[in-house]
């Protein structure tokens, strides 16, 4: 029995690097393909990813490097139809099985599994991208390990803010402080802050490493496999203990505890 109720897990950059090679050229698809001379270079969309969330990103985009394109007197209806083609084109992607899980990642969840500890999602990122990156990640059936999946509009405020944190706890009927987020940005390590995540582990991903993660119990460089160890970077919980070289639950209790030496109450 272990101290804690829940993993629940960020997508992009956590289960899997998506950004640069992922969600980077489905976006520059849907702008090619509705003529537009619109193109994200790989740093380009590193200063974007400021901002969570396709739609909030385009809108962004707009406002700081576009100010005079004039676009239909539609915007937000414009911008919804380019965030359509760019999921049908991030998912074609997907299909090709060229975004795998990163490392330890199925380990992890497969431990989870047998240990019932209890998984969620939560991400910003459009539900059908996280139905085809689980789809297609070579595991049968490992949607279903999944108790709720936290994802895209249905909050109104994407990270950093709480919510995609607070509705998937809701509706696992869990306090915060008796779960686990796993993130790989500071935005995300907001968001969990903010919902009263037990404990935040981070994994950094290509696009947010050294971020300021503040408040994160425990910051790796991956989660790790047999023979293939993690780097702790830093975190709140001292030089964890990853005996294994790996992160396993072990680990992670570990840090629970150490974070929560009395117990969550
Ligand atoms: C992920 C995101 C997402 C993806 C695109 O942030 O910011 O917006 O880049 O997803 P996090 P959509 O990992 O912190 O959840 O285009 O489907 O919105
Ligand atoms: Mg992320």
């Amino acid at each position: 029995m272990v101290a804690f109720a829940a993993l629940l897990f960020d997508v992009d950059g956590t289960l899997a690097d998506t950004e640069r090679d992922g969600h980077r050229p489905a976006f520059n698809a849907a702008f090619a393909e509705a003529g537009l001379d619109w193109d994200w270079d790989v740093d380009l969309y590193g200063q974007l990813l400021a901002v969570t969330g396709g739609k909030e990103r385009m809108r962004y985009y707009l406002e700081r490097w576009r100010p005079d394109w004039r676009g239909p007197a539609d915007l937000d209806g414009f911008i919804a139809g380019l965030h359509r083609s760019k999921t049908r084109h991030f998912v074609e992607l997907l299909g090709e099985g060229r975004i795998p899980l990163r490392p330890g990642v199925l380990r992890l969840l497969r431990e989870a599994r047998a240990a019932g500890v209890r998984l969620g999602i939560a991400t910003t990122t459009t539900p059908e991208n996280v139905t085809a990156l689980l789809a297609n990640c070579g595991e049968p059936g490992i949607g279903d390990w999944f108790e709720v999946i936290a994802a895209g509009d249905v909050v109104p405020q994407k990270k950093p803010a709480p919510d995609i944190y607070t509705w998937a706890l809701e509706r696992m009927g869990l306090p915060g402080a008796a779960c686990i987020a796993l993130e790989d940005s500071d935005n995300g390590v907001r968001s969990a802050l903010g919902a009263g995540l037990g404990a935040i582990l981070v994994t950094e991903s290509s696009y947010t490493v050294g971020q300021d993660f503040t408040g994160a119990a425990l910051v790796l460089d991956q989660l790790g496999e047999p023979g293939s160890p993690a780097l702790v970077l830093g975190g709140e919980a001292g030089g964890a203990d990853l005996a294994q070289g790996y992160l396993d639950l072990g680990a992670i209790e570990r840090v629970f505890r150490h974070l929560h030496p009395g117990g969550i109450g």
